[in-house]
């Protein structure tokens, strides 16, 4: 029986400047400053223990399209633990490490096999197993061409892998580059597609495997939950996914109800317990976003809003090395008024609704942020579902003021 066995990442951001998290406690803020780099070398670790024979970096291996020298030399040295053991890498560049960026050059070892800016192929051979790997490295930014109608399959091989960072069925809330459909990718007949782009992992199809490893460490409280890649063993007949935690800080969201409780330390209590259990889940750190739901008024329940709550929750946080540091704390209110009532009555209220409903200009609404020469550097696109919230919450805080 032939059989592969190899690692699939993408998406590794190394050192990503963690836009706007500066105000965290210092210590948390190197911790994730330095999060990129740890779990690259966690992914590598587990290549070499695991004794896979190539690994395939599916684009956006730095950050920046300076590709920083920290970030380059960094890599450089994983990248020869890995040449130590004699593992191969395929790797190409994404949107955010394009070959049009300007970089100081710090050669790769020869293990690493970097795309060109067309789309191409090279094999990989061991014993009596030959595997043609499929890609291309994005030749500058953005990339809006169907890349996927360039891929064409080789013969003579026993294994044929596409590596393809794009964007799948036009998901709104990413940029549309090298876009594709899965079919697209089926009807090509290779054996599994390594993806990137998609920072959230999403398995597309089983059979061939068509996957999205999502991103090695979170950046930010939408990049939620554990991050990582996978080994992947591929035979003739099968193939088995083995996933693997490679993040150092987690971005975590944690709901709790606290109906019926009345007092502040009760609500504190229950608060710590909760994020007590969160803590034992894993030794990593993890910043969380604290959401309550069904407060009550009570005498002191201010103290919940003014943000005492938060600073005791915080306290001697950021000393701990598994640290569960609360990043805000969210108060869901119950909605006070009974929307289709106040659609049937006539009058400003009922237009407003009306008008809310039938609301289309979220583009241009939020054209000045996008457009200010600072705020769009920051700030990514929004999905339809970002900004569907956003009008939903502007509805809520106009009828408040109204009512
Ligand atoms: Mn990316």
């Amino acid at each position: 029986m032939k059989q592969i066995t190899f690692l699939h990442t993408a998406d590794l951001h190394l050192d990503s400047p963690m836009v706007g998290l500066s105000k965290l406690p210092e210590k948390i803020y190197k911790r994730l400053l330095n999060s990129t780099f740890v779990a690259l070398k966690r992914l590598v670790d587990a290549a070499i223990e695991k004794q896979v024979d190539f690994v395939i970096i599916a684009g956006d291996v730095y950050d920046g399209e300076d590709r920083s020298i920290r970030a380059q030399v960094k890599f450089r040295h994983e990248m020869e633990r890995l040449a130590v053991h004699g593992i191969q890498v395929y790797l190409t560049h994404g949107n955010h490490d394009h070959l049009s960026g300007s970089w100081i050059h710090i050669p790769l070892p020869d293990n690493v096999f970097v795309f060109g800016g067309a789309v191409e192929h090279c094999i990989f051979t061991k014993e009596n197993v030959t595997v043609n790997l499929y890609g291309f490295s994005y030749p500058r930014r953005q990339v809006f061409e169907r890349k996927i109608d360039e891929f064409k399959k080789g013969a003579n091989a026993d294994f044929h892998i596409g590596i393809l960072h794009g964007n799948e069925g036009g998901n709104s809330s990413h940029d549309n580059y090298a876009p594709f459909h899965v079919k697209d990718l089926i009807e090509k007949q290779f054996d599994y597609w390594a993806l990137g782009h998609i920072h959230k992992r999403k398995i597309l199809n089983d059979n061939p495997p068509i996957i999205y490893p999502g991103n090695i460490q979170g950046r930010h409280h939408k990049e939620l939950g554990p991050k990582g890649c996978y080994i992947v063993t591929l035979s003739d007949s099968n193939c088995h996914l083995d996933w693997i935690n490679t993040a150092d800080v987690e971005w975590d969201s944690i709901e709790i109800d606290v109906q019926n409780l009345t007092s502040f330390q009760t609500i504190y209590h229950l608060c710590l317990e909760q994020l007590n259990i969160s803590r034992n889940e894993q030794v990593n750190g993890k910043i969380v976003n604290l959401m309550l739901h069904n407060l009550k008024p009570f005498e002191g329940s201010v103290s919940i809003l003014n943000g005492e709550l938060l600073e005791i929750l915080q306290e001697n946080e950021s000393e701990e090395e598994n640290f569960v540091w609360v990043s805000s704390i969210r108060v869901e209110e119950e909605i006070q008024y009974d929307r289709e009532f106040l659609k049937s009555e006539d009058g400003f209220v009922t237009e407003l609704l009306n008008t809310i409903e039938n609301y289309e200009q979220s583009n241009e609404a939020l054209d000045p942020l996008f457009h200010h020469h600072q705020a769009r550097k920051h700030i990514s696109n929004l999905s339809d579902e970002d900004k569907e919230k956003l009008v939903a919450e502007a509805e809520r805080i106009l009828l408040q003021l109204l009512m």
